[in-house]
């Protein structure tokens, strides 16, 4: 079997991924004979074969939901087939088509934990969430660290209506969430190279600004599996990695998360990943995206172009990272 081994300088733009660095040491063990110590991904057979088989999303009767016209896109709405069929979803794999893999996750029974400092830990099944938030669709962009970009319409609620509900003491500074862990439905979660869960976090000022959305849906159905069912986080000022899918647990603390991508490479990304086409990453630019679907490129706009609902959060900020 011949095997090449890609040099930095043939990754096409597409590959040009936050983790192009890891795909190369990748290459490398899996040219030593060492690619079992990887153990990522399932294989196309049995992932097709979870898709035939998938549950239904007991959730379906709730769509299509009353859009919110507040948000407005300055481009079309990104086909729903590329936008389902192009994802990031490293549980599943490394590479962006992973729809049918995805279908492996078991959205039901879905329970999300609510604890750290909050007036009382509690949990709550997926359905009774659902009842009692006030469901809504949103136009949003939605801006990839990798640069390329989509506009989707999701649907969900506002996560400060969820934050309401949990009710945090005062003392609490920021939001933890925390992805589902169980290499059993996503084989990603075998590779011991990633620091699983996948962990995000967000200050409880970004938490309960009305932009940050927990979704549930997206082009009026639920929200399917390769996109995060049943629940997952959109917070579209910042580079997508922030939006974590198919979270279980929301934790209110005192001490600043250090989340999934920070703890694999802390030189590249940080806590705050807010969009700003004039900070470059440290590989690549950030002055332009790739409008998927479209063949163009646009000029990136600063906080994504949501800065009349955000850039305040960041004016008694000095020193920091704000942009990695
Ligand atoms: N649990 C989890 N959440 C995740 C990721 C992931 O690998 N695992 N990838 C992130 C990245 S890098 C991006 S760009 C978005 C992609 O969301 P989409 O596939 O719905 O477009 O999900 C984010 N949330
Ligand atoms: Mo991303």
């Amino acid at each position: 079997m011949l095997i090449k081994i890609k040099q930095g300088w043939e990754i096409p733009e597409s590959r040009a991924t936050p983790e192009s660095v890891f795909h190369n040491r990748r290459d490398l063990l899996k040219a030593m004979g060492m690619g079992s110590l990887l153990a990522v991904g399932s294989g196309a057979a049995p992932a097709l074969a979870a898709a035939a088989t998938a549950d239904p999303d007991p959730s379906a009767g709730l769509y299509p939901v009353k859009r919110n016209e507040t948000y407005t896109l300055d481009r079309p709405i990104t086909d729903e087939k590329l936008s389902t069929t192009y994802n990031n979803f490293y549980e599943y794999s490394d590479d962006k088509d992973l729809a049918d893999a995805a279908q492996q996750l078991k959205i039901r029974p879905w329970t999300l934990a609510i604890d750290g400092m909050v007036e009382k830990p509690m949990t709550i099944g997926i359905d009774d969430l659902l009842k009692q938030m006030p469901l809504e669709e949103r136009l949003y962009r939605h801006r990839c660290v990798e640069a390329w970009s989509m506009a989707v319409p999701w649907s969900g609620f506002p996560l400060k209506a969820f934050v309401a509900m949990a009710k945090p003491l005062s003392g609490a500074k920021y939001l933890q969430m925390t992805t589902f862990q169980d290499p059993k439905m996503a084989p990603g979660q075998k590779s011991f190279f990633y620091p699983w869960p996948y962990i995000e976090g967000l200050t409880m000022e970004e938490a309960t600004n009305d932009l940050a959305f927990l979704v549930t849906g997206m082009y009026g159905h639920p929200v399917p599996r390769q996109d995060g069912a049943p629940l997952r986080l959109v917070t579209p000022w910042k580079y997508g990695f922030k939006s974590i899918k198919s979270i279980v647990k929301f934790s209110f603390t005192d001490k600043r998360p250090v989340s999934f991508w920070q703890k694999l490479q802390s030189s590249e990304y940080g806590f705050w990943a807010n969009v700003n086409p004039e900070v470059p990453h440290p590989r690549w630019s950030q002055a332009t995206e790739r409008v998927l679907g479209t063949g163009e490129r646009k000029p990136t706009l600063m906080w994504n172009g949501y800065g009349e609902h955000v850039a305040h959060l960041y004016d008694g900020i000095k020193g920091e990272r704000l942009f990695t």
